[in-house]
């Protein structure tokens, strides 16, 4: 006996995905419905080696329906995820709406999955920001051994985060830097992103920082401890897909670089690669369709008492979001519903 699982916005980046790793990963799906808006109706989505053809969001009764996937946007989700709750299906909610409500677990499963069972106060969850995801899973390990006081992040994002308008102007704006003639400006994007980096992403808070900043903050805090300090730069690159990290992290205890390395190596949705020759680290275009979280260049920063560097590559369409909101429905149906 499996799930019936609804995955709404499935025609975007993530929603797609998510149908990609409920089929991948073999959830045990009893009836799956694919989900969109009235422009995007009839669209027809690919689950495994069947074909959906998506349906009206606005008039879905989701009475027996088990858990739903939200990957569409937060006014959107204001609207139709309480709809859902109401209804009795669990919403796994990819925007940021209801992630700081402390009545919805924010979840990474391989960090915080106790906290699943917060779920009931709203028959809602919510799935992390995709740099916070990435980064928590590499901290947590680390935090549990040796407490860590600081992280300093800087962060190389993927347009894909920015959803498909976002690939699209790299990807036209690359073409037009050798055809003059096809001047592309920027419209999604605050400058022009290819061959570019752009020090921006969300909107701007009153001190300064950008939201994306004060989310990587916020969800740290929330995820795996409200005593770990972070201050992060988030910075849009020319890269299709898959985040990158450069971190820099104080413990209050000294942990050396090798058992470091021995731990993440243990860890759960890591791999390290981390050999210190050419080409011995992870980049995005490796990491594209993965499920893992690659970490490589661990090494010491003796600049301080009890430093590490790491840098951490990771698919954002997966575990920065459609694979962890799949993970959080394994987990709710294991720990939770118990069907499978
Ligand atoms: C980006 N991290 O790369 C953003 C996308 O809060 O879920 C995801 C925004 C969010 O632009």
């Amino acid at each position: 006996m499996g799930y019936n699982v609804v995955v709404v916005g499935a025609t975007g980046n993530v929603g797609r995905e998510m149908l990609n790793i409920l089929a991948e990963r073999q959830f045990p799906v009893d009836k799956i419905a694919a989900l969109a808006s009235r422009r995007s109706l009839g669209t027809e989505v690919s689950f495994g080696d069947k074909t959906l053809t998506t349906e009206d969001l606005d008039t879905f009764d989701f009475t027996g329906w088990d858990m739903a996937l939200f990957a569409i946007g937060s006014d959107a989700t204001k609207k139709y995820a309480p709809v859902a709750a109401k209804a009795g299906c669990v919403v796994i909610d990819n925007s940021s709406l209801y992630r700081y409500d402390p009545d919805v677990p924010l979840i990474v499963p391989e960090v915080n999955p106790q906290a699943v069972h917060g779920y009931a106060k709203k028959n809602i969850i919510a799935n992390p920001n995709c740099s916070t995801a990435q980064m928590v899973v590499a901290l947590k390990p680390l935090h549990d051994r040796a407490t860590i006081r600081r992280v300093v992040v800087s962060t190389y994002q993927s347009v894909s985060g920015a959803g498909k308008e976002g690939m699209d102007e790299l990807w036209d704006q690359t073409k037009a830097v050798y055809n003059p003639t096809a001047e592309v400006p920027p419209k999604k994007f605050q400058k022009q992103i290819a061959f570019n980096v752009i020090p921006h992403i969300d909107v701007f808070m009153e001190d300064g920082s950008t939201k994306e900043e004060w989310k990587m903050v916020a969800e740290t805090k929330k995820i795996v401890d409200p005593a770990i300090k972070l201050t992060a730069t988030c910075v849009r690159v020319p890269v299709f897909v898959g985040h990158s990290e450069a971190i820099n992290i104080e413990f209050e205890e000294f942990l050396d670089e090798d058992e470091a390395r021995d731990i993440l190596r243990e860890s759960p949705g890591i791999m390290v690669i981390d050999k210190r020759e050419d080409g011995g680290y992870a980049t995005p275009v490796e990491c594209v369709g993965d499920f893992a979280t690659f970490i490589s260049r661990i090494r010491q920063d003796s600049t301080i008492e009890n430093g590490l560097n790491l840098w951490c590559v990771s698919d954002n369409l997966r575990k920065g979001a459609a694979l962890n909101a799949v993970q959080i429905a394994e987990l709710l149906g294991r720990e939770v519903l118990k069907k499978g």
